[in-house]
C-alpha cells in the first residue's frame, strides 16, 4: 500500500471486492517496477519489442481490430439529471447505468491482477493539479499512463493523507465486447467507469475521461476551464515568448501546430516556437488577472500517420525512444515501425496493424490503421518548454480556434471581441476524423472541439465561457479562428500548412500587440493580405486573397445550420449568443 488515505483504501477494497482479481499490485511509479511489467507484457505477448538500437526503449501493441478509436455512441455522461448532461451527450441515469455496469464487473478480473494506478494531473506541487486513481487489469494501460501522466507515489503526496478530492477510474477489458463497450462518467461523483475497451481515449482515464470531461464539470464549478487546446509558446529574437492555446477537433493539427518549425524567414530571426502541450489545457486566472495555462499531461498521444521529418520533425524525434506505438506496421526486417506519409519506403517484410503479413511494396491495403498513435514522454520533445514543469503555467495571449473545412472558414480571421470570439468558438465545425469510431469526412458542428467532451450541458458550458470573459475583462485573451484545410477544386489543401501556420500565428501575435491592421469583414476582422508574410514560400498574394474570401452564400446557409444547432439547447442557449447570431445575419445581409 502507498497511501494511508482512507479515502482512497476504502474505495479500492470496494473495487477488489467487485472485481475480485487474483492478486492486487499499487504501482509506485518505480523503473524497477515498470521494468517488471514491460518484460511481463513481452513474455505474454501483449507488447512487442522493438530493436533496442534504433528504438532504444520502445514497444508495439496491437489493439483488437474492433476497438481502434474513441466510441461516442458508448459515451456517457450519467449526471443526476438528464439535462444537467444537456443535448450534446448520452446521458443514462447514474443508478440505471449503475445496473447495467455492476454485473458486467462483478468478478471481471478472476485469475487477473489488478493495478492501482494513482497519478497526478498537471505538476506535482501546483495548485492547478489534480489527482486520479485508475484501477484497471492492463499492463498496457500502466504504461502508458506511466508515459502520459505524474504516476506513482508521487501523487499520493500530492492528494494527502486525508483528502477526498481524487477521480475514481475503475477500467476492465473484460471480452473487449464492442456491444457491451462502455465509457461512462459520473461527474457529481467523480468517477468513471471503462468496459470492454482497450483503445487510448477509452482506457487511459486520465486523458479525455478526467482531464477533459470530468474536469470540464469541476472547472464550471470552481471557475476555471478545462479544454481541448495545444498550448505553445513563440519566442522573438529578443528572447521574449507569448503563449497562445488552440483548440481543433481529433486529428485536424494541434500536436503538429504545438511542435511547429518555424519557416525559414523567422528562423534566421531567431525566433524560436516551444511546445507546452498537444491536446489539453487547463486554464485559470491568475493574480495577475490574466489567463494562465498549464498542460496537464505528461506526455503525447499523437496520430501517427502523416507525421515525417518534413511535417513534424520534433513529433517523430520525440518518438526514438521509451515510446509506445499502438497499431502501426511493425517491420520484421529491423524491428521498426512505419505507417502511411512516414517516408516513401515502406517495408516489404512486415505486419499490418492487424499483425497480419503486409509487403508494402505491393499491397494496396494501409498498413497502419489511419487513427495508429504514438504515446512519448514529453522529455523526449526536442522543443519541449522550459515552463513545461511550471506550476504556475503560462499566461495566454490569443486562444484560436479551428477545424477542417473544405469551403466556408477562411484562413484566419480576428472576432470583435471576448463574446463574438465565444460565438466563434461556439458555431465551429469539423469534418469528422478517425480518431472516433463512425463516418470520416462529414462536417458536424463542433463547438470548441468539445463536442466529445464536456462533461455537462454544453449551454452552461457556453454560459461557463461568457463569464470567464466578464472575470477577465481587458485582460482577457484574443479570439481567433483558422482553417488551414481549404481545398481547391480538385480536393487539394490550397494553404501548405505545417511550419507555414506560423506566418498566421504571427499576425494573431501583432494583433494581440496592436502592431497589425486588419479589415472588418461581416465575419470578424481580418488581414490586410501583405501583412501575413509570403516571403520564402510558393504562394501568390492573389491564392492568399482566395483563402480569405468570405463567401456570404455559404455563410447564409452556415447561419442556418447554426439556428437548428443552437435550437437544441432551448432556454439553456445564452441570451447573448442569440444575439450574436442575428448580428452575424444582419452584417451578411448588408
Ligand atoms: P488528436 O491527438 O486526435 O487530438 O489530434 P491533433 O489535433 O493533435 O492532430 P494532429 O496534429 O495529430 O494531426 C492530424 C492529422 O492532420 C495528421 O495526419 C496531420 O498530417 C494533419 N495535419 C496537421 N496539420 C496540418 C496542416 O497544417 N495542414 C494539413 N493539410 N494537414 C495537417
Ligand atoms: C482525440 O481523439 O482527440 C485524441 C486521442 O487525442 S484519444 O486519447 O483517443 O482521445
Ligand atoms: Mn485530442
Amino acid at each position: 500500500m502507498l497511501t494511508n488515505n482512507k479515502n482512497v483504501l476504502k474505495w479500492v477494497d470496494e473495487m477488489v471486492a467487485l472485481c475480485k482479481p487474483d492478486n492486487v499490485v499499487w504501482i509506485d511509479g518505480s523503473e524497477e517496477q515498470l521494468q517488471a511489467l514491460r518484460e511481463e507484457a513481452i513474455s505474454t505477448g501483449e507488447m512487442e519489442a522493438l530493436n533496442n538500437e534504433k528504438l532504444p526503449g520502445c514497444l508495439l501493441h496491437r489493439t483488437d481490430p474492433t476497438d481502434v478509436a474513441r466510441v461516442e455512441d458508448r459515451t456517457f455522461i450519467c449526471s443526476n439529471t438528464k439535462e444537467n448532461a444537456g443535448p450534446t451527450n448520452n446521458w443514462k441515469d447514474p443508478e440505471e447505468m449503475w445496473a447495467i455496469l455492476e454485473p458486467m464487473y462483478n468478478g471481471v478480473m478472476k485469475g487477473k491482477t489488478m493495478y492501482v494506478i494513482p497519478y497526478s494531473m498537471g505538476p506535482i506541487g501546483s495548485k492547478m493539479s489534480k489527482v486520479g486513481v485508475e484501477v484497471t487489469d492492463s499492463i498496457y494501460v500502466v504504461l502508458n499512463m506511466d508515459i502520459m501522466t505524474r504516476m506513482g507515489k508521487d501523487a499520493f503526496v500530492q492528494l494527502g493523507d486525508t483528502s477526498n478530492d481524487f477521480v475514481r477510474g475503475l477500467h476492465a477489458k473484460a471480452d473487449l465486447d464492442p456491444e457491451k463497450r462502455y465509457i461512462c462518467h459520473f461527474p457529481e461523483k467523480n468517477s468513471i467507469c471503462s468496459i470492454n475497451s482497450g483503445y487510448g481515449g477509452n482506457v487511459l482515464l486520465g486523458k479525455k475521461c478526467f482531464a477533459l470531461r470530468i474536469a470540464s464539470y469541476q472547472g464550471k464549478n470552481e471557475g476555471w476551464m478545462a479544454e481541448h487546446m495545444l498550448i505553445l509558446g513563440i519566442e522573438n529574437p529578443q528572447g521574449e515568448v507569448k503563449y497562445i492555446c488552440a483548440a481543433f477537433p481529433s486529428a485536424c493539427g494541434k500536436t503538429n501546430l504545438a511542435m511547429l518549425i518555424p519557416p525559414e524567414i523567422y528562423a534566421k530571426q531567431g525566433y524560436k516556437v516551444w511546445t507546452v502541450g498537444d491536446d489539453i489545457a487547463w486554464l485559470r486566472q491568475g493574480d495577475d488577472g490574466r489567463l494562465w495555462a498549464i498542460n496537464p499531461e505528461n506526455g503525447f498521444f499523437g496520430v501517427a500517420p502523416g507525421t515525417n521529418l518534413k511535417s513534424n520533425p520534433n513529433a517523430l524525434h520525440t518518438t526514438e525512444r521509451d515510446t509506445i506505438f499502438t497499431n502501426v506496421v511493425h517491420n520484421l526486417d529491423d524491428d521498426t515501425v512505419w505507417w502511411e506519409g512516414l517516408d516513401k519506403n515502406p517495408p516489404k517484410h512486415a505486419l499490418d496493424w492487424k499483425g497480419n503479413p503486409w509487403d508494402g511494396t505491393t499491397s494496396t491495403e494501409k498498413g497502419a490503421h489511419p487513427n495508429s498513435r504514438f504515446t512519448a514522454p514529453a522529455r523526449n520533445c526536442p522543443c519541449i518548454s522550459k515552463e513545461f514543469n511550471n506550476p504556475q503555467g503560462v499566461p495566454i495571449s490569443a486562444i484560436v480556434f479551428g477545424g477542417r473545412r473544405a469551403k466556408t472558414a477562411p484562413l484566419v480571421y480576428q472576432s470583435f471581441d471576448w463574446a463574438h470570439g465565444v460565438f466563434v468558438g461556439s458555431i465551429m465545425a469539423s469534418e469528422t476524423t478517425a480518431a472516433a469510431a463512425g463516418a470520416v469526412g462529414v462536417v458536424r458542428r463542433d463547438p470548441m472541439a468539445m463536442l466529445p467532451f464536456c462533461g455537462y450541458n454544453m449551454g452552461d458550458y457556453f454560459a461557463h465561457w461568457l463569464e470567464m470573459g466578464e472575470k477577465l475583462g481587458d485582460k482577457a485573451p484574443k479570439i481567433f479562428n483558422v482553417n488551414w484545410f481549404r481545398t481547391d477544386d480538385e480536393g487539394h489543401f490550397i494553404w501548405p500548412g505545417f511550419g507555414d501556420n506560423m506566418r498566421v500565428l504571427m499576425w494573431i501575435l501583432d494583433r494581440c500587440e496592436g502592431k497589425a491592421d486588419a479589415v472588418e469583414t461581416a465575419i470578424g476582422y481580418e488581414p490586410k493580405p501583405e501583412d501575413i508574410n509570403l516571403e520564402g514560400l510558393n504562394l501568390s498574394i492573389d491564392t492568399l486573397k482566395e483563402l480569405l474570401t468570405v463567401d456570404p452564400q455559404l455563410w447564409k446557409e452556415d447561419a442556418d445550420g447554426i439556428e437548428a444547432f443552437y435550437a437544441k439547447f432551448g432556454d439553456k442557449l445564452p441570451a447573448k449568443l442569440r444575439e450574436e447570431l442575428n448580428s452575424l445575419k444582419d452584417r451578411l445581409s448588408k
